[in-house]
């Protein structure tokens, strides 16, 4: 049976930092099919829209410059209890705070530069794979 989806990105200091490899191991490790992929640089105009819920915090400008810094790779995530255990499995926020053995605990660098998203909602799941990929990238 299939189960449910959650959205990802691995984030510009991630592929800078040659862990996609890594990364993309411990997610699958962790039990989730990935359904859809992509290697691509976000434009200033998607990475705007695509925080818009944070545009009024003062961390804002420098989100979007670091995610256009280099290229991410966007994947859709299929297990059951998706997003609540993609959250574990990523940790929190900030790394100094993230349980160790996470991916943010083991790859990301400060609470800006953070390796990896993952959505926080089924709702949002869905708004941000939609934002990414088409139904026709799907494999599944
Ligand atoms: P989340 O990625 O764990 O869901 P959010 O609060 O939704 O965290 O913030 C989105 C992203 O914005 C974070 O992953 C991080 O890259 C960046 N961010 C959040 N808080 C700060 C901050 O205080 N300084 C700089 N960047 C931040
Ligand atoms: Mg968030």
């Amino acid at each position: 049976m299939a189960g449910t989806r959650t959205f990802t990105m691995l984030k510009p200091d991630a592929v800078e930092d040659n862990n996609i490899g890594n990364i993309l191991q411990m997610i699958t490790d962790a039990g989730f099919k990935i359904v859809a992929m992509k290697l691509r640089k976000l434009t200033e105009d998607e990475a705007k829209e695509f925080y818009a819920v944070h545009k009024d915090r003062p961390f804002y400008g420098e989100l979007v410059e670091y995610m256009t810094s280099g290229p991410i790779v966007a994947a859709v995530l299929e297990k059951e209890n998706a997003v609540e255990d993609f959250r574990k499995l990523i940790g929190a926020t900030n790394p100094a705070e993230a349980e160790e053995g996470t991916i943010r605990a083991k790859y990301a660098e400060s609470i800006g530069r953070n390796a990896v998203h993952g959505s926080d909602s089924d709702e949002n799941a869905k708004i941000e794979a939609d934002f990414h990929f088409k139904p026709e990238e799907y494999v599944a």
